[in-house]
């Protein structure tokens, strides 16, 4: 581990790179398995999972009998736990529900904008390594607020052709029930598609492995829109002398045990506290289940000294952290002055885990520097926003004109006639232009 000393500004772009990720070799199976299940719908998509996820199912569908026996399964607990963590993100989410907005533009010119719910979405829960559960209250709730009609939840089966407990008993918690095995580029191709069995969708939620992140930008060439193009996780903490270094190593750790393409990386106005945040990851990272992935990605982190916060800033806006801890005296200067990041979390008792699970926000973020351009998920990324407008005679009579002459300037006659033809009934007698 080791430090970087006021690095020169430019030299920040290669410092900051993320671990690269080789996208371009996916691509032809990507392709070749959208092809596929394009043509040959649930039998490619069986195909795939006896080939990729080493299981033969007798069907893709989750039964009734597998909903039941995750609920007698799981401790009551963890039941509790998911519960509160399920409240809690509703509440954050129910807030975001809007009013229509409405605005006479000019006297007798009514415009508005309404929301309404993306009609059918398809969430993707990844399987691999550890089922991640908590990924099913940040698709699931905030689709069920906005009222989208059909939901279909895809998870690849392990290699007893099972979806962990944890994952079906949040699913029913948040009212989803159509449930299919399916996991990887087949599942993304499936519902872009649509087979026999899985309903073709609008839209795909969630995160997912290099090949689901493939498959997830090739659906949106067949029309599918995505949440976001994800990447591994990552998180910067900011911190001076009056952060606790062991809380510091802590948070450091638990963005590293994702994987080891996770990347994680410390800014610092105090040396001393970098060293000391280095000598608690050496000691809490022994003790980790996920120590090997931990070390790989601690491994590409980086430990950033510079000397002033306006430094610092500047250093973590160019970088564009999905997740961005601050821990200094002077929290106000980075909050006010933070641009692009995906979610903050602020000072000594606000570990990033609380997000991940349960303080209420969500945790689908965007990485890989595209907090500079994406929100994380949110109750609008299942919505979109419809405009109206109403306009009365009195409008026409009052915006009439600007159309027609902008119409007329613009070369389209067609569209000037459309108002003319009107303003001459209303107007009978008046000339226009
Ligand atoms: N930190 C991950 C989400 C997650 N963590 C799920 C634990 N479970 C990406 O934001
Ligand atoms: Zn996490």
């Amino acid at each position: 581990m080791k430090s970087i000393i006021n690095p020169k500004r430019e030299d920040w772009s290669v410092l900051l790179q993320r671990p690269t990720q080789k996208v371009e070799n996916l691509e032809d199976t990507v392709n070749q398995v959208f092809d596929d299940v394009k043509r040959n719908g649930d039998k490619a998509i069986s195909k795939y999972t006896q080939l990729f996820d080493g299981v033969i199912l007798d069907s893709n569908i989750v039964t009734r009998t597998s909903f039941e026996k995750a609920l007698k399964e799981i401790s009551t607990e963890l039941k509790i736990a998911i519960n509160r963590a399920k409240d809690n993100i509703e509440k954050f989410h129910l807030t975001q529900k809007t009013e229509k907005v409405e605005v006479e533009t000019t006297q007798g010119v009514i415009c508005w904008q309404e929301k309404r719910p993306i009609e059918k979405i398809g969430l993707y829960i990844p399987g691999g390594t550890a089922p991640l559960f908590s990924t099913v209250l940040m698709l699931a709730i905030p689709a069920k607020i906005a009222g989208c009609k059909e939901i279909i939840l895809c998870t690849p089966p392990n290699k007893e052709g099972n979806i962990a407990n944890e994952i079906l008993y949040t699913a029913e918690l948040c009212g989803i029930t159509k449930i299919f095995k399916v996991g990887g580029i087949q599942a993304i191709a499936g519902l872009t598609f649509g087979t026999e069995t899985i309903p073709k969708v609008y839209k795909i939620f969630g995160p997912g492995n290099q090949f689901v992140t493939v498959a997830k930008q090739l659906a949106t060439k067949f029309g599918v829109a995505i949440d976001m193009p994800a990447g591994p996780s990552e998180l910067l903490v900011v911190a001076d002398d009056s952060a606790n270094a062991s809380y510091v190593a802590s948070d450091l750790l638990s963005q590293a045990e994702h994987g080891s393409d996770s990347q994680v990386i410390l800014v610092s106005t105090s040396k001393d506290l970098i060293e000391e945040v280095q000598m608690e990851i050496t000691k809490q990272i022994k003790e980790l289940p996920r120590k090997d992935m931990a070390e790989k990605a601690i491994s590409n982190s980086k430990f950033i000294y510079l000397e002033s916060d306006e430094d610092a800033m500047d250093l973590i806006n160019d970088y564009a952290p999905e997740h961005f801890i601050i821990c200094t005296k002077n929290e106000d200067f980075y909050l006010d002055n933070i641009i692009n990041a995906g979610s903050v979390f602020i000072g000594n008792y606000t570990p990033e885990s609380a997000g991940d699970y349960a303080s209420g926000t969500n945790h689908t973020l965007p990485t890989n520097g595209f907090s500079k351009s994406y929100s994380g998920v949110n109750l609008d990324s299942f919505n979109k926003s419809i405009t109206f407008q109403k306009i009365s005679k009195e409008g026409l009579i009052n915006i009439g004109n600007t159309i027609e002459l902008m119409a007329e300037a613009e070369g389209l006659q067609a569209h000037k006639n459309a108002v003319s033809i009107r303003l001459k009934d209303i107007l009978p007698g008046e000339v226009g232009i």
